[in-house]
């Protein structure tokens, strides 16, 4: 087969925008198997390098790609499958993993602004463990200035949907309230978690997107949170989305996808638990 021959079953593809963390769990690495569990090209551009540390308290040490060499990976990336590019399957969706610093923040920003995606999904990572308090700060707020305004779909956990909507969610009406609230300053749909946060025997996440309301819920896998799960959440709403789901059935099937990984979670030395993305083909 010459190169310029054209596979006419060619997958869907997505983007991620993200972090690797070394252990697998969580970033770049579960969002890849993500998207190759759900039938997705996946492709990475990497923002960051996050390792933990065992010797204090497992928290995180993070170092930041170059700037120069994110936007030579976005250059690349773009130019090889962009709308613009010819390829027979454009890339149009994007997910939007863990950024870091504000400077990322920019040069990814100017990337999403230079070529317009169908989808961006935004897993708006807000605080990363370990990071310098003052310097977290004017992440998130860069975040919330720059990204945020140009996500067509973002998935906060609870403490991001509380910190996104100026409210306090102790309950699923909040969640709802909350929701709501950051479709309102976003305008994308948006799947709040209330994941392992909220009380009660169910793990319940709210979906709006302007129109329609929908409280997902399924029986909770224990009562601590899994690493790598709302990575995979949003990479699993991204893959659905590159393959023409609505935001709905994305965030259903994301859902579902996700509650089979935790439910084959695999355990290490690590004091957390990673979610297994060969859980819902097991
Ligand atoms: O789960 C959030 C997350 C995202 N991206 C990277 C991470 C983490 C958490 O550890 O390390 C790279």
């Amino acid at each position: 087969m010459t190169s310029s021959a054209t596979n006419t079953n060619s997958p869907a593809i997505a983007l991620t925008i993200a972090g690797s963390e070394a252990t697998g769990g969580a970033g770049a690495q579960a969002d890849l198997k993500t998207f190759q569990e759900l039938g997705v090209f996946g492709i990475v551009n990497l923002t960051c390098i996050v390792s933990f540390d065992p010797k204090d308290n497992w928290n995180h040490r993070f170092v930041p790609v170059d700037q120069q060499v994110i936007a030579d990976q976005l250059e690349a990336t773009t130019a090889a499958y962009g709308p613009a590019s010819g390829a027979p399957k454009v890339l149009d969706t994007v997910k939007i993993g863990m950024l870091g610093s504000p400077a990322t923040i920019s040069t990814v920003a100017q990337a999403l602004t230079d070529t317009t995606f169908k989808n961006v999904v935004l897993d708006p990572v807000l605080i990363c463990k370990g990071q310098e308090p003052g310097h977290a700060l004017d992440t998130d707020t860069a975040l919330k200035e720059s990204i945020l305004p140009l996500a067509t779909f973002v998935t906060p956990n609870h403490f991001e949907s509380e910190s996104l909507s100026g409210m306090e969610i102790k309950d699923v009406e909040d969640l709802k309230e909350a929701a709501r609230k950051i479709h309102a300053i976003s305008g994308a749909a948006v799947l709040a978690k209330g994941g392992v946060r909220l009380g009660g025997s169910d793990a319940v996440d709210v979906f709006f997107d302007g129109t329609t309301l929908e409280v997902l819920s399924a029986p909770k896998v224990g009562e601590v949170a899994v690493s790598g799960a709302g990575c995979s959440l949003a990479a699993a709403v991204a893959a659905e989305l590159a393959k023409g789901a609505t935001p709905l059935e994305a965030a259903r099937t994301a859902k579902a996808f996700v509650t089979e990984g935790i439910k084959n979670r695999v355990t290490s030395g690590a004091p957390f638990t990673a979610l297994w993305q060969g859980g819902a083909a097991k």
